[in-house]
């Protein structure tokens, strides 16, 4: 069994709200209620879980860590399993909305590649959270339309593309590729880069027809939008889905940014037992290598590896090979300083 890391120089590198019910035999006590982002699990694999456990389970969908924090922050109860990404995970902690986990009860986490949380994760000890899936942000584009594309964050500039691109609404994705294009680190602290950070933003924002998270994806298969700022592994469904030739996913030369969501139980949840089971469930590995499959993201589960298909295990966008890896820069918590990110991002969504 070779780690997240061992497999680096064989493989390249290893690298809205819907409501859903599934419901095997209803039964209000046996109910799960998840809170995950968007196209994020594979078909049938909720199905499964549920006939396997005699429960219920209901899916909320979101599409920013944003919007799931302030949800919870909010107060919002019933939900047993949400899907903070890494840097969200310490500060909803320390504010108390998340519970810690019982090992005990999850024991697939024996498959989580310790290489993959060692150099990676953030919440390495898995206090309050187990590494669910990570993946990378690029710029995905239509090749039937836009005629001399490079791989650069600077396409947000082209007026001759305006109204025909989108960038993702996160503020940590979009000033963090901004901070990349002007040579600073997506996780500064230092307010002076932000802020010009914010300016850039905002002049990209005069080309771009909206933010967007999950449009971004129906809108460049229906060919809507030529240039959207996406996840890769967003992309890779899309193609998957319809088998699109000119849909084509590019890493930009200035830097990307990398992130890694995770699962955790928040506070005053109903059905702990539940979201434990489904923890352990995603972490099989042949449920995780199925998901994997599916998503087109690299959950860091290493039992899972063995499971994956050739086309999977060299596909770029799953696993991203070695020599694009070192322009790759994970998304990391900046404690105190996500405030300055969040007034630059107010001044870029309130801008003309
Ligand atoms: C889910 C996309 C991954 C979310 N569709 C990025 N954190």
């Amino acid at each position: 069994m070779k780690s997240f890391l061992q497999r680096l120089p064989l493989l390249g590198l290893l690298i809205g709200t819907t409501l859903m019910l599934t419901s095997c035999a209803p039964k209000r006590d046996r109910v799960l209620h998840i809170y995950i982002w968007s196209d994020y699990l594979a078909d049938g694999l909720v199905e499964e879980f549920a006939a396997a456990n005699d429960c219920e389970v209901v899916i909320d969908y979101y599409d920013s860590n944003e919007v799931l924090y302030a949800k919870i922050k909010g107060g919002a109860t019933g939900y047993d399993l949400v899907f903070p990404s890494s840097y969200f995970v310490r500060m909803m902690a320390e504010e108390g909305l998340l519970q810690r986990l019982n090992h005990n009860n999850i024991p697939n986490i024996k498959n989580i590649d310790p290489l993959f949380v060692g150099r990676v994760s953030i919440d390495k000890k898995m206090v309050h959270s187990i590494p669910y899936m990570t993946g990378a942000t690029g710029i995905a584009y239509r090749k039937d339309e836009v005629e001399d594309f490079e791989p650069s964050w600077r396409v947000f500039e082209r007026t001759d593309l305006a109204g025909r691109m989108t960038l993702l609404d996160d503020p940590r994705e979009v000033l963090g590729a901004a901070l990349m294009v002007l040579g600073h680190s997506l996780n500064t602290t230092n307010e002076n880069h932000i802020e010009a950070a914010a300016d850039l933003v905002i002049e990209w924002k005069q080309n771009i027809a909206q933010f967007a998270s999950e449009a971004n994806k129906a809108g460049i298969a229906s060919k809507e939008f030529y240039v959207v700022q996406a996840w890769g592994g967003d992309i890779q469904q899309i193609i998957n889905e319809n088998g699109d030739e000119n849909l084509v996913f590019a890493l930009p030369e200035e830097g990307f940014p990398m992130w890694e969501d995770t699962m955790a139980i928040p506070t005053g949840a109903d059905n702990v037992e539940l979201a434990e089971k489904f923890i352990n469930f995603l972490h099989d590995p042949v449920i995780a290598a199925r998901n994997i499959e599916f998503n087109s993201y690299l959950c860091p589960n290493w039992a899972a590896y063995n499971h994956l298909s050739e086309e999977t295990l060299e596909n770029p966008i799953v696993i991203i090979p070695k020599e694009l890896l070192g322009r790759g820069k994970q998304i990391q918590d900046v404690r105190e300083h996500l405030a300055k990110y969040t007034a630059a991002w107010d001044r870029v969504k309130s801008a003309n």
